[in-house]
C-alpha cells in the first residue's frame, strides 16, 4: 500500500513515484520521510529505474515547517539521520532514479533531487535554500551532495544572501543535467528511464554504487578499484551478449545529437 501524499505507478519496468501533497507544494513531513524511504527499499523486484516527480507546479517546498517544533539537539540529530536513512535509499537503492524538476526545487526539496540519479528541469524550477534564512542548517544530507554538484562557494552563497537560481542558470552551474520547456520535464524524465532500463543490471549498477566512491577515493585507490569493478561488468554474460551484437551489426551505433 503506498501511504497518503507518496504514489508508486508501475510503467512496465518504471516505476514512476509521485510526492502528491500540492496543496502544500509537496513539502515533506515525518512521515513522508518514513515512506519514501520504505518505497525505496520495497521497489517491485522488476523495477529496472525509476522517476521521482512532484504534483502540481512545484516539485517539492522542502520541509514541513509545521512540523519544525522545539527538538532538543538529539531529537534534532535523529530527524537529520531520518532524511538521511530515506535519501541514502533513493541514491544507493536499487535502481538509477531520474528527478523530474519543476516550479519549487528548494531547501529539503532540493536536497532530495541531490539524491536522485539525473535531473530533468523544465523553465518554470528554481532552486533555493531558505534554510539560511528561517535560522536553520541543511539536514537531509545537502551539505554532502549539493557541493558535489555545484562547490561548496556556491551552497555558501545560497545559503548566506538567500540567492535563487533560475532553471537556465541551475542547469549551468550543475544543478540539472537536462533542461527542457515547462511542462516536458516528466515526460522527458521517462524517456531517459525507459533508455537506462535497457542498460545491463550491472552497469547501473556499477554506476549508483561504485563509480560515487570511485570519485571519493584517492586516484591511486580510485584506478585500483575501477579496475576491479570494470573486471566484474564485462565478465557478465550480458556484457559479452551486447559487445557481440554490436560487432555483429546488431546493436545501436553511437550518434551525433
Ligand atoms: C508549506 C511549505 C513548507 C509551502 N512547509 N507548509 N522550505 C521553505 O522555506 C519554502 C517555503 N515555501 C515557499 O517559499 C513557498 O510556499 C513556495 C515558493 C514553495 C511556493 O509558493 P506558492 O506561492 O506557490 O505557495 P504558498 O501560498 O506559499 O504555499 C501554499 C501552502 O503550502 C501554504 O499553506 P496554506 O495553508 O496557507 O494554503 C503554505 O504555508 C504551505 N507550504 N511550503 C509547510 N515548506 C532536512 S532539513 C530541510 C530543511 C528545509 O527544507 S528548510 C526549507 C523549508
Amino acid at each position: 500500500m503506498t501511504p497518503k501524499y507518496l504514489h508508486l505507478e508501475m510503467r512496465g519496468n518504471i516505476a514512476v513515484v509521485r510526492l502528491a501533497r500540492p496543496a502544500k507544494r509537496n513539502a515533506l513531513g515525518d512521515a513522508l520521510i518514513v515512506a519514501l524511504r520504505d518505497l525505496f527499499e520495497n521497489l517491485p523486484s522488476e523495477t529496472k529505474s525509476a522517476v521521482l516527480c512532484g504534483e502540481g507546479d512545484h516539485f517539492c517546498a522542502g520541509l514541513d515547517l509545521s512540523e519544525l517544533k522545539e527538538r532538543d539537539a538529539s531529537q534534532g540529530m535523529h530527524h537529520s539521520r531520518m532524511w538521511h536513512a530515506a535519501l541514502e535509499r533513493v541514491q544507493y537503492g536499487p535502481v538509477p532514479v531520474i528527478a523530474a524538476l519543476q516550479g519549487a526545487v528548494v531547501g529539503g526539496g532540493l536536497e532530495l533531487a541531490s539524491a536522485c540519479h539525473i535531473r530533468v528541469a523544465d523553465e518554470s524550477a528554481f532552486y533555493a535554500l531558505p534554510e539560511g534564512s528561517r535560522g536553520i542548517f541543511v539536514g537531509g544530507g545537502g551539505a554532502v551532495r549539493i557541493p558535489r554538484l555545484i562547490g561548496a562557494a556556491r551552497m555558501t552563497d545560497m545559503m548566506l544572501t538567500g540567492r535563487v537560481y533560475n532553471a537556465q542558470d541551475g542547469e549551468r552551474i550543475g544543478i540539472a543535467q537536462y533542461l527542457v520547456p515547462a511542462g516536458q520535464a516528466f515526460d522527458k524524465a521517462l524517456e531517459l528511464a525507459g533508455r537506462v532500463a535497457e542498460n545491463a543490471p550491472l552497469t547501473n549498477y556499477a554506476l549508483m554504487h561504485a563509480l560515487p566512491r570511485i570519485a571519493e577515493q584517492p586516484a591511486d585507490q580510485g584506478f585500483f578499484t575501477e579496475a576491479l569493478m570494470a573486471a566484474v561488468a564485462q565478465s557478465a554474460p550480458e556484457a559479452k551478449r551486447r559487445v557481440k551484437d554490436f560487432l555483429d551489426g546488431k546493436a545501436r551505433k553511437v550518434q551525433k545529437s
